[in-house]
């Protein structure tokens, strides 16, 4: 047995920069990477990682941050989590690897039992695990054809689902996504959603246009399934009008069309609830999850109605690694560290806390448009004042703000004019404090 067992962290919690950033060190590796790494592979914010823990990130120049970014909504509940690292250090010391569907093991069922739980509705469910967003998104696409038997998928505008040919397609954005690497994939039909902030739409008015769209460009009698993302992740945090998500899905159950909820990005603990879905009193037919369910490791999965999911033939999903043990130990131990530690209400702590300062900062700056978003999932978006036009430079401007004073941000949004916090659950109110004055600042510099 591992000796780790605590949960609090033990590096401080600290902002703290003590070189430019990038640092010298970051700089040098950065040219390292470039001989060996395309640029097609991003990087947000150059600087080098050497360690992390609980809501603070710490480069190879001994710089600490201030993490908004979670790896993109992955460590929800705080980086090297005590539970979690235990939980792999003592898988990895059983077995590695066999393959799910070569000889089994625990822990995979394990997951699934848990994922069927913990999901909306009580209805039988079934779970097959896979490696990422991407990956469970394509499954969820596959299984909605085999019930239906129809091709159809129908997607939203502003939506991000993943980086394969499917799923690129999929995606609202053609750059940097798909440019130039097409053909994309046939089937994919887009509808406008609910975006409260520029359609003023009721959830009703809203859902009869998207429902409309998909009338007259597919017809239910050729879709398989609408996918959306109840609260849209890279898209910008954009909180649909209530009723909107249950008024389609209403459509979709009258015309045998699967309603598919992805909340890889909304997930697992992140919005004050397990699952997005239930601040909408959506039941889904399947749902996507991944990022946060890991812990950090690498694991997602489809979670849906039985009946939906068992018309795939035997051996008609899978992969090598779907399911790794270490990554199921891992996930066992993060249910088990949001249940013991109450992390659903940290998460809504959090909402307060950050929601209120940035409700304040709104009042001060006319540039902040908008303020959204639930739990540890909240944005602004910013435009040029007095109107709702986009403000890109404001929210990059910010971003480099913040880098240089040890805060690590990531925009979002069509027009990459949406700012957003996907802290940890666990970050403590000290440290939210802290991060909206270097904000303040900011602002007050653009
Ligand atoms: N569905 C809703 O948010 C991943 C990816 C950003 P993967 N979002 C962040 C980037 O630049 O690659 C995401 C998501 C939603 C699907 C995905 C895809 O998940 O694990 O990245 O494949």
């Amino acid at each position: 047995m591992s000796t780790i067992s605590a949960s609090t962290p033990t590096t401080l919690q600290e902002r703290k920069v003590v070189t430019a950033i990038p640092g010298p060190k970051s700089q040098a590796m950065h040219e390292r990477r470039k001989q060996v790494v395309p640029p097609g592979v991003g990087a947000a914010l150059p600087v080098y990682i050497d360690s992390a823990e609980g809501s603070i990130l710490i480069d190879i120049d001994g710089n600490h941050f201030i993490d908004f970014a979670t790896g993109i909504g992955v460590t929800t509940i705080g980086h090297t989590n005590g539970a979690v690292a235990a939980a792999v250090t003592d898988q990895v010391h059983s077995f590695t690897h066999t393959c799910f569907t070569v000889t089994p093991y625990e822990g995979y069922v394990r997951v699934a039992e848990l994922l069927v739980a913990r999901t909306p509705g009580k209805h039988a469910k079934r779970v097959m695990l896979v490696n990422s967003g991407a990956e469970a998104v394509e499954n969820a696409v596959k299984i909605a054809r085999k019930h239906t038997g129809k091709f159809g998928v129908g997607v939203l505008d502003h939506a991000y689902h993943g980086r394969t040919n499917l799923t690129m397609t999929m995606n609202f954005k053609n750059a940097p996504y798909a440019t130039g690497m097409g053909p994309t994939a046939p089937g994919v039909f887009r509808a406008p959603g609910s975006y409260p902030f520029h359609d003023g739409l009721s959830g009703a008015e809203a859902a009869e246009r998207t429902i409309w769209y998909f009338e007259k460009m597919v017809g239910a009698q050729d879709l398989a399934c609408i996918i959306v993302e109840p609260i849209q992740g890279e898209g910008g945090f954009v909180v649909p009008a209530d009723g909107y998500l249950t008024a389609v899905q209403e459509w979709c159950t009258k015309n045998n069309v699967v309603f598919i909820a992805d909340e890889v990005q909304s997930g697992m603990a992140r919005t004050g609830t397990y699952f997005a879905s239930e601040h909408f009193g959506l039941v889904p037919d399947l749902m996507t999850v991944a990022k946060g369910i890991g812990g950090g490791m690498p694991l997602a999965g489809v979670v849906g109605r039985a009946e939906i999911m068992d018309d795939v033939l035997a051996g008609g999903l899978g992969g090598t690694f779907g399911g790794n043990p270490v990554s199921c130990a891992a996930s066992i131990a993060v249910f088990d560290e949001v249940e013991s530690h109450k992390l659903l209400a940290e998460a809504q702590r959090v909402e307060t806390r950050l929601g209120n300062g940035l409700r304040e900062l709104q009042k001060k700056y006319p540039i902040v448009g908008d303020v959204r978003g639930k739990g540890a999932m909240l944005a602004i978006e910013l435009v040029e004042t007095g109107t709702k036009k986009p403000n890109p430079a404001a929210v990059s401007g910010l971003i480099a703000y913040a880098a240089q004073n040890g805060l690590l941000l990531l925009s979002a949004g069509s027009s990459y004019n949406v700012l957003r916090f996907l802290p940890a659950v666990t970050m403590s109110d000290a440290l939210i404090d802290d991060a909206l004055s270097v904000l303040d600042a900011g602002f007050a510099q653009l």
